[in-house]
């Protein structure tokens, strides 16, 4: 009986550890460095900066030449990223998007990337690295 315990025990433990590793060994970090407001779509005071990716939405107020340091995640193969400046979400007034960039496996070791978003006469941009 204790015999029979233990394979259970280590049948168990194999089943479990195998998707883990697997995960480990095709997982790349997306390190934002910082996103930069150059230039607001408001008129009036700041952004209300949103950066949707792999199911985060970072949000944060940025002004003129403001930054802010959105989460690292991880990813494996590639991921999009929307960046708007939020309003009221409504008919009258949406949310503007300001740009979509796309993050990929293969730019991992290439050092800092930049993405610039230019919508709605905004500017943003972002620059962030991709690490094991
Ligand atoms: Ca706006
Ligand atoms: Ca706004």
């Amino acid at each position: 009986m204790r015999r029979f315990l233990l394979a259970v025990a280590m049948s168990a433990g194999l089943l479990v550890s195998v998707p883990a590793l697997t995960a480990a060994a095709s997982a790349e970090t997306f390190v934002p460095v910082r996103l930069t407001v150059w230039d607001t779509e408001d008129w009036t005071g700041a952004d209300e900066v949103s950066m949707r990716y792999l199911g985060n939405d970072w949000q944060m107020p940025l002004n003129n030449n403001q930054f802010g340091v959105p989460d690292a995640k991880t990813f494996s193969g590639s991921f999009g990223i929307e960046v708007l400046d939020l309003d009221l979400g409504n008919w009258m007034d949406p949310h503007d998007l300001i740009g979509t960039h796309t993050v990929s496996a293969e730019q991992k070791g290439r050092g800092e990337q930049s993405a610039h978003f230019f919508g709605h006469g905004a500017h943003y941009e972002l620059r962030y690295r991709v690490e094991d």
